[in-house]
């Protein structure tokens, strides 16, 4: 696990961690996750067992991209493994400003779900969900997804 972290650190650098949380674009961190996972899979030698135990979203409620008629009340992820809510993150991404936080917990009823909760006043437009889960093969994913709420044209005058 040690050699492992290092090697990593060697080939990465430390920083890269910290990418994400200024990154807007999705897909390059996806590729770097994927980046990631591969080369942990060569320094172990372990190949697709190692790629096999690792965590990834495999469906979420709002969808990625889907464009939704009004504020969804909460994030729903569910993943290939069962995830430790303790080690996961889920925050917004805001177009400017820090990142939010959000609270999270697990379905009691499916261990592979992370639910997050939404705040009320969530803005219309494009939102940017960010998270990172810790798989049970010791890697952190970390990704993104972003849906859209409609802007409502109703107007009372
Ligand atoms: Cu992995």
């Amino acid at each position: 696990m040690t050699f492992q972290r290092r090697f990593l650190d060697g080939i990465f650098g430390r920083r890269d961690f910290g990418l994400a949380q200024r990154a807007a674009e999705p897909l390059s961190l996806a590729r770097r996750a994927l980046a990631l996972c591969l080369v942990a899979a060569l320094g172990l030698g372990a190949g697709a067992l190692d790629a096999a135990a690792h965590s990834r979203l495999v469906k979420s409620d709002p969808a990625a991209r889907a464009v939704l008629s009004a504020a969804p009340k909460e994030v729903r992820l569910w993943f290939n493994e069962a995830i430790e809510p303790a080690f996961a993150k889920i925050w917004i991404i805001p177009a400017e400003g820090p990142q939010i936080p959000l609270a999270n917990h697990r379905d009691d009823a499916d261990p592979r779900l992370l639910v997050a909760t939404l705040p009320d006043n969530l803005p219309k437009g494009p939102v940017a969900i960010g998270y990172r889960v810790l798989s049970v093969d010791g890697h952190v994913v970390e990704s993104t997804l972003t849906f859209t709420v409609q802007t409502t044209t109703q107007n009372p005058t």
